[in-house]
């Protein structure tokens, strides 16, 4: 059996076609079903629905053979304590974002990172903030939220976000500017290494029919 960890929404949605081209359709919608064990036309193959940010978890210690995840939530998770590893093949150019700090429309950041202010910046994506403050020689303060990112700035709560931005609509809906752009975000696949050595033929095959879907 091959379990592949996804979650539900965007990452399910813009998986499908993929999988479809692997020759794998997915028998039930998670929108519709409360199974978080789903089947697949390939009795060998089945999905299970995690949190986004669980996917690198299950995948690692072998709750799933492998999965699908953000960079954003890959950045986060890599290096944790207790990390045996994760084998990352494939871009799967899918869930396309960008991870940007945004600031109130009035409120000057090049002045304040010109000036070497500090900077108190609420994210949910602490580990990637702190670095990319780091190598700016920014001095920050970092305010731990787990959503609604967006509020931070308005509230008082900071002078800054980090967060991830597609379409700029959540910004604009909250007076929000997008001073600087961290990195470009998409979704990987990734495979338990130790599933990799046991199950090599199946999930290479899985892996390889990706990769000719992706680069299709
Ligand atoms: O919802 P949950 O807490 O379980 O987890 P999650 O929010 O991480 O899951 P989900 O399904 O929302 O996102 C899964 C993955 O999709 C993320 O890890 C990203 O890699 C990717 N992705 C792509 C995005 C976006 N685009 C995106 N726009 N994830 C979140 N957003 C949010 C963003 O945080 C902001 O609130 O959408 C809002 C901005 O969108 P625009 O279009 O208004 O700019
Ligand atoms: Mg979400």
């Amino acid at each position: 059996m091959i379990t592949l960890a996804l979650s539900k929404g965007r990452i399910f949605d813009d998986s499908m076609p993929l999988l479809k081209a692997a020759g794998i359709e997915v028998l039930e919608d998670p929108e519709k079903s409360r199974k978080l064990i789903i089947g697949t036309s390939r009795p060998d193959v089945r999905v299970v629905l995690v949190r986004a940010s669980d996917v690198p978890t299950y995948v690692e210690h072998g709750g799933a053979d492998l999965g699908v995840a953000g960079l954003d939530v890959l950045m986060e998770h890599a290096g944790r304590d207790g990390a045996v590893g994760l084998y990352r093949p494939l871009d799967l150019n899918i869930a396309k974002c960008r991870m940007s700090v945004a600031t109130r429309e009035d409120f000057d950041y090049a002045a304040a990172v010109k000036q070497g202010s500090r900077l108190r910046v609420a994210t949910k994506y602490t580990k990637t903030a702190r670095e990319f403050f780091a190598t700016k020689g920014v001095h920050v303060d970092l305010i731990k939220l787990y959503g609604s990112m967006e509020l931070a700035p308005l509230t008082g709560l900071a002078d800054a976000i980090v967060d991830l931005v597609s379409t700029g609509s959540t910004l604009k809906a909250n007076h929000l500017v997008e001073v600087e752009r961290i990195c470009d975000i998409s979704s990987r696949l990734v495979v338990n290494p130790a599933a990799l050595k046991l199950k090599r033929d199946a999930l290479r095959a899985l892996i390889d029919a990706f990769e000719s879907a992706v680069a299709r």
